[in-house]
């Protein structure tokens, strides 16, 4: 009964990765694997120059994976609704 619980998890856990790629890669629209604040303003019109200056961690000018996960992680992207 213990392992079913563990496959359950797991695979639960693969499907949320695995959507957490493609909704970054949609985003994603020139495909360079970093997300420009045009990209991210396109898929989030809710977003202010604060905003992404907050999440550009590194301050390079785009949001590379890491940065992403932990904006989504914190709720720092703006949601509508
Ligand atoms: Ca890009
Ligand atoms: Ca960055």
């Amino acid at each position: 009964m213990k392992k079913i619980v563990t496959y359950t998890a797991t695979a639960i856990a693969l499907t949320l990765a695995a959507t957490a790629v493609s909704a970054q890669s949609e985003i994603d629209t020139d495909g360079d694997g970093l997300l420009s604040y045009n990209e991210l303003l396109a898929a989030y019109p809710a977003m202010t120059e604060e905003n992404f200056t907050a999440i550009d961690t590194n301050s390079d000018g785009a949001v590379d994976a890491d940065e992403m996960k932990v904006a989504t992680d914190a709720g720092m992207l703006p949601t509508e609704g």
